[in-house]
């Protein structure tokens, strides 16, 4: 089984965007450390199945971040499962893990489901409005959810969601200070080397999505990120 606690660098794949098998191969046969296949809209089985299938041919860890109950699909390595700890929405807290636990609880093997505190950050993404997340938060509210995700909700990860836009460092700093357990995922704005590294000094494990669409030679330099020492 693959170990997440010793991932740096992990590509996003969105379904619902198009990409070509040459880029995939890019993405593929570079030095990341898992791919994970997740989007806000416009997630569905079928471009779902269509990614997780084109992607299974390369010897990487491959991952699902569940954004809806119909495009979860076996064939995963791992499950990552979203509560969003800023959102104003209990859908988006726990209502959804309710309601697949209900009908699919029975058939779950429990041990590839890994449950994913967030702060959605950006007030523009497409995720803070989907989640109708509150983004007004200074360094004390993020340091509490921190604390929160670590300390009393035990989470194995919290993401520091910036989706589309580079994030305050002293924020990151402040997200990773309180935790001793949790790892800790960045992802946002990230489309160089120098902010790659920038943030994997800080963060536990890097998350890069946009730039592969729109640069995919950008998007392939933030693996060489330096060996942590
Ligand atoms: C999005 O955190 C990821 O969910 C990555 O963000 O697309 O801005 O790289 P970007």
């Amino acid at each position: 089984m693959y170990d997440i606690k010793s991932w740096r660098h992990v590509f996003k794949l969105d379904p619902a965007k198009e990409i070509s098998d040459e880029d995939l191969d890019k993405i593929c046969m570079s030095h990341t450390d898992a791919i994970m296949i997740g989007g806000t809209d416009n997630v569905t089985e079928d471009n779902v199945l269509n990614l997780m299938s084109r992607v299974r041919r390369y010897p990487l860890p491959l991952t699902l971040e569940i954004s809806n109950i119909e495009s979860t699909m076996p064939g995963f390595d791992f499950y990552f499962v979203p509560t969003v700890l800023n959102s104003n929405d209990t859908e988006f807290h726990n209502g959804m893990l309710h309601r697949a636990l209900k009908e699919y609880g029975h058939m779950i093997n429990f041990d590839e489901f890994i449950f994913e505190g967030y702060i959605v950050m950006n007030p523009d993404s497409k995720v803070s409005q989907h989640t109708q997340a509150n983004t007004k938060l200074d360094v004390d509210d993020v340091i509490a959810y921190s604390q929160m995700a670590n300390a009393f909700y035990r989470l194995p990860v919290l993401y520091l969601e910036y989706s589309g836009t580079f994030g305050d460092l002293d924020i990151i700093k402040a997200a990773k200070s309180e935790l001793t357990e949790t790892q800790l995922f960045y992802g946002g704005g990230i489309d160089s080397l120098e902010r790659a590294q920038q943030v994997s000094e800080i963060a536990d494990t890097i998350i890069v999505g946009n730039i592969i669409y729109d640069d995919i030679k950008k998007a392939i330099k933030t693996t060489k990120i330096k060996e942590r020492t």
